[in-house]
């Protein structure tokens, strides 16, 4: 294969409540996934972040074999609650100096940071004040927003406001598996403008302190998901129910974030259903007034659509069991219901393998946003990793899933699409939220019986040899 850009970003993500542990060292507050996890009956087996993989004490130990694999760049998130225990008011010296170590080691081996200041972990205190059903919060998040950027912007030049908006209000707040466990529809659809406006206000404050020269101009961007609809059949039926499953999973996230605005039908849609999202005098010029710079996508699956008569299912219940997001079976009745593809593979928990999606789905981007920087801010294999006697971790299913996905983006490269930068979800074996650590994503192997050690999987020099070759060993 051809070398991919000189400059690509080769990298590799994780997020601060899936990796750091120290839930409560050194001045940190609690965040509402401290709390939720700790509930009866919410996480698989009753896993939670308390300690992690402790990549709060280990993180060096870790940005060393980041370096050994010859990362260009690593995404890591900001808790929160580490800068702002209370949410807001003072801050916590020490949880500035964990991230000033940990972007100082990144640098030492010349990886380039790209941080994510909301990867889920609200600080329970802001919950308490009704989280992102309360306005303030939009003030609340700019402010934190604004201090990462005053005490780390010197340093990071790629940040993205939010990750996946979508997920943590749908599970948050229609189905109710993610905190503050909600379940009502209405309050999901209010709670996503409320996001917006605070992402736009971060994007603002971000805008201000670049004017006025406090820190260095880098990029600013939100990371969406990406779940490329496509109609199970050739049927007319089919193909209005992928339009609808794309307005609502899709077009309701990117719009506001790239064209300002949201699609109008399904606005009209929730306004009649739900009467939201309440939309305040200012709000959409707030929105409109805050572009960015480039759009994260995290790519995991593609979704197929099938039409759903009006007495068809409803969502499908996400269990703790161990798989979220079963795809089949859940839609809205009248609109869509999403089905299982005979023709394509499927993950142990039951996420389609569909590599095509990937680039069908940026160019669905670029054709309906123009030529905006596209990073892959995630793609990875969630899977149950065997080992051998001698005690190698035997990963060859992600091997082969990331390269189908690397290939794709090649070809979107070559076809114009302005693809930056690419992260393997995940650097190390971490906790997924509900499914505990037995669903592996990493390159890296973490030995729970074993003090936590860290060890390479066949990922990983794969990996390595993709990075040094720009993408020739394709
Ligand atoms: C994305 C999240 C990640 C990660 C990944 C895998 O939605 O941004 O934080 O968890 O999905 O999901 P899971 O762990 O549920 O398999």
């Amino acid at each position: 294969m051809k070398a991919f850009p000189e400059d690509f970003l080769w990298g590799a993500a994780t997020a601060a409540y899936q990796v750091e542990g120290a839930y409560q060292q050194d001045g940190k507050g609690l965040s509402i996934w401290d709390i939720y996890s700790h509930l009866p009956g919410t996480t698989y087996q009753g896993t939670n972040g308390d300690r992690a993989v402790d990549h709060y004490h280990r993180y060096q130990e870790d940005v060393r074999l980041m370096a050994e694999m010859g990362l260009k760049s690593y995404r890591f998130s900001i808790s929160w609650p580490r800068i702002y225990p209370a949410g807001s008011g003072a801050v916590n010296q020490q949880g500035i100096q964990f991230y000033n170590d940990l972007i100082n080691e990144l640098l030492k081996y010349g990886i380039v940071p790209v941080a994510t200041l909301y990867h889920w972990d609200l600080p329970q205190a802001l919950q308490d004040l009704g989280g992102w059903e309360n306005r303030e919060l939009i003030e609340q998040f700019g402010q934190y927003a604004k201090t990462c950027f005053e005490q780390f912007g010197d340093r990071v030049r790629y940040w993205l406001t939010f990750n996946e908006t979508i997920n943590f209000i749908m599970l948050g707040y229609r189905d109710g598996v993610h905190p503050p466990a909600v379940k009502e529809e209405r309050r999901a659809v209010e709670v996503s403008h409320i996001v917006n406006l605070a992402h736009a206000q971060a994007v603002l404050e971000y805008r201000k302190l670049v004017r006025e020269k406090s820190i260095a101009e880098g990029m600013i961007g939100i990371a969406h998901v990406l779940l490329t609809g496509f109609p199970i059949s050739a049927a007319e039926e089919d193909a209005r129910a992928c339009e609808w499953y794309e307005e609502m999973d899709f077009q309701w996230f990117y719009d506001p974030s790239l064209h300002g605005r949201y699609p109008e039908r399904l606005l009209n849609y929730y306004q009649e259903r739900w009467q939201a999202p309440t939309i305040l005098d200012g709000d959409l010029a707030l929105i409109q007034s805050a572009p960015i710079d480039f759009i994260g996508i995290n790519y995991y699956q593609s979704t197929f659509l099938a039409h759903n008569p009006a007495d068809g299912v409803g969502f499908a219940a996400i269990n703790v069991s161990g798989k979220k997001g079963s795809q089949q079976e859940s839609g809205i009745p009248g609109l869509f219901k999403r089905v299982q593809n005979p023709k394509v593979a499927y993950t142990p928990w039951d996420w389609s393998i569909y590599p095509e999606g990937l680039y069908q789905g940026m160019k669905r981007i670029q054709e309906r946003y123009g030529n905006i920087p596209i990073m892959i801010t995630e793609n990875g294999l969630g899977d149950k990793d065997p080992i051998s006697p001698s005690g190698e971790i035997l990963d060859t299913p992600r091997i082969d899933y990331l390269r189908e996905h690397v290939r794709w983006c090649q070809r979107a490269i070559d076809e114009g699409v302005p693809l930056f930068g690419y992260f393997v979800w995940s650097f190390i074996d971490l906790l997924s939220w509900l499914n505990g650590y037995q669903k592996q994503y990493g390159l890296v192997y973490v030995d729970h019986q074993n003090d936590l050690k860290r060890v390479k999987k066949q990922s990983y020099d794969w990996y390595r040899q993709l990075i040094q070759s720009n993408g020739v060993t394709l």
